[in-house]
Order: structure tokens, then C-alpha cells, then sequence
């Protein structure tokens, strides 16, 4: 049986947990002999992104291209994971429709928004990277969640909620998904 590609579009704030997850399910998926692959900020803001910042018009684009790529991968028969802030409601609508249109594919191609939730309070307090420290300090401009909105989902397919979900108990949550609509 041939894979189906899809893609799986993590959403969330920063220090969420988007990319600890993702980077987990991407192994937890090699292991089990699936093609998948994982777009992020460090492949995809330092190369094809790299003239884009985090003002709202910047995002709107970074969500944009992101969108294409992911379908392209999908359409490849690849599990593609994305993750990235994607704090516009209507651009991850648009990543979304891009997969679930047939305009340049055979057919529609799933589209998994996993929305990990978490209170911006809890993401300052983990803080890896002392950004939320900079933003408050006025360091860095539009930072999301303090200066910058986050649009929370309010339908995604999967809700995990950061701070009681494991990073092991999110890959499970995910892979079943994944198994019961035969993305797997
Ligand atoms: C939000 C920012 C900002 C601002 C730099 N706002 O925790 P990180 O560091 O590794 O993840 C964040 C990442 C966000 O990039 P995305 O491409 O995911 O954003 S979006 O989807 O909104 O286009 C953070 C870092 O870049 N970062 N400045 N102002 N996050």
C-alpha cells in the first residue's frame, strides 16, 4: 500500500512545545519505516525565509510559502510537519485550503492542525531562550503573546494542552489520530 502524504500543522507560541513534539513524532514515525519531514525555523527562516521578519505582513508571507512547500511535500506522499507560530487564524485557513483544494494536485490532502496550547504565563516562565525576557524589555518588537497576537484555533483536529500532556503522550495522541483516518 502506497503512503498518503498529509501534512501536520503545529500552531502555538513560542516555547509551546511545537517543535519538541514535532521532532519527536518525526523519529516516532522513521522508526515505524514512514517518510516524514519536518519544516521549521532553522530550515526554512534561514534559507527560502530569510528576507522575512515578524512584522504581521511578514508572518502573513512566512505562513504563506510555508503552506505551499508543506503541500508540495504532502503531494510527494511525505508526512510533513510544520511548526511555527502561525498566529493568524486566517493564514493557517489558507495553508488549509491550499491542501484541500485540487488545483494543482489529484486530490485533497489532509490537513492536521494540532493546536498546542499552553498559558502564555507558563510559556514565559519556561522562557529557553529569554525571549519573553527580551519582549518585556522592549528588545525585541511584536513578539507574540506580549506585543504580538496569537489567534488560538478554535477547531483544530488535535488539542494538547502543554503543560499536562508529555511529549511521549502527545507523539501517542497524534499517531492515533494519524492511524484512524489511515494517514498511517
Ligand atoms: C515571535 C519570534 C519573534 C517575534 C523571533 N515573535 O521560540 P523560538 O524563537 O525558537 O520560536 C520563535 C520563532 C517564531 O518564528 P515563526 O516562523 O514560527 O513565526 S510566525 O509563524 O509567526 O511567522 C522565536 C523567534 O522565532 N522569534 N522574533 N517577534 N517569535
Amino acid at each position: 500500500r502506497k503512503q498518503k502524504g498529509c501534512t501536520v500543522w503545529f500552531t502555538g507560541l513560542s516555547a509551546s512545545g511545537k517543535s519538541t513534539i514535532a521532532t519527536a513524532l518525526e523519529q516516532h514515525l522513521l522508526k515505524l519505516g514512514l517518510a516524514s519531514y519536518r519544516l521549521d525555523g532553522d530550515n526554512v527562516r534561514f534559507g527560502l525565509n530569510k528576507d522575512l521578519g515578524f512584522s504581521e505582513k511578514d508572518r502573513n508571507e512566512n505562513i504563506r510559502r510555508i503552506g505551499e512547500v508543506a503541500k508540495l511535500f504532502a503531494d510527494s506522499s511525505c508526512i510533513t510537519l510544520t511548526s511555527f507560530i502561525s498566529p493568524y487564524k486566517a493564514d493557517r485557513a489558507q495553508a488549509r485550503a491550499m491542501h484541500e483544494s485540487t488545483a494543482n494536485t489529484d486530490s485533497p490532502l489532509p490537513f492536521i492542525e494540532v493546536f498546542v496550547d499552553i498559558p502564555v504565563e507558563e510559556a514565559e516562565k519556561r522562557d529557553p531562550k529569554g525571549l519573553y525576557k527580551k519582549a518585556r524589555a522592549g528588545e525585541i518588537k511584536d513578539f507574540t503573546g506580549i506585543s504580538a497576537p496569537y489567534e488560538a484555533p478554535e477547531k483544530p483536529e488535535i488539542h494538547i494542552h502543554s503543560e499536562k500532556t508529555s511529549v511521549e503522550e502527545a507523539v501517542v495522541i497524534i499517531t492515533k489520530y494519524l492511524e484512524e483516518h489511515g494517514l498511517l
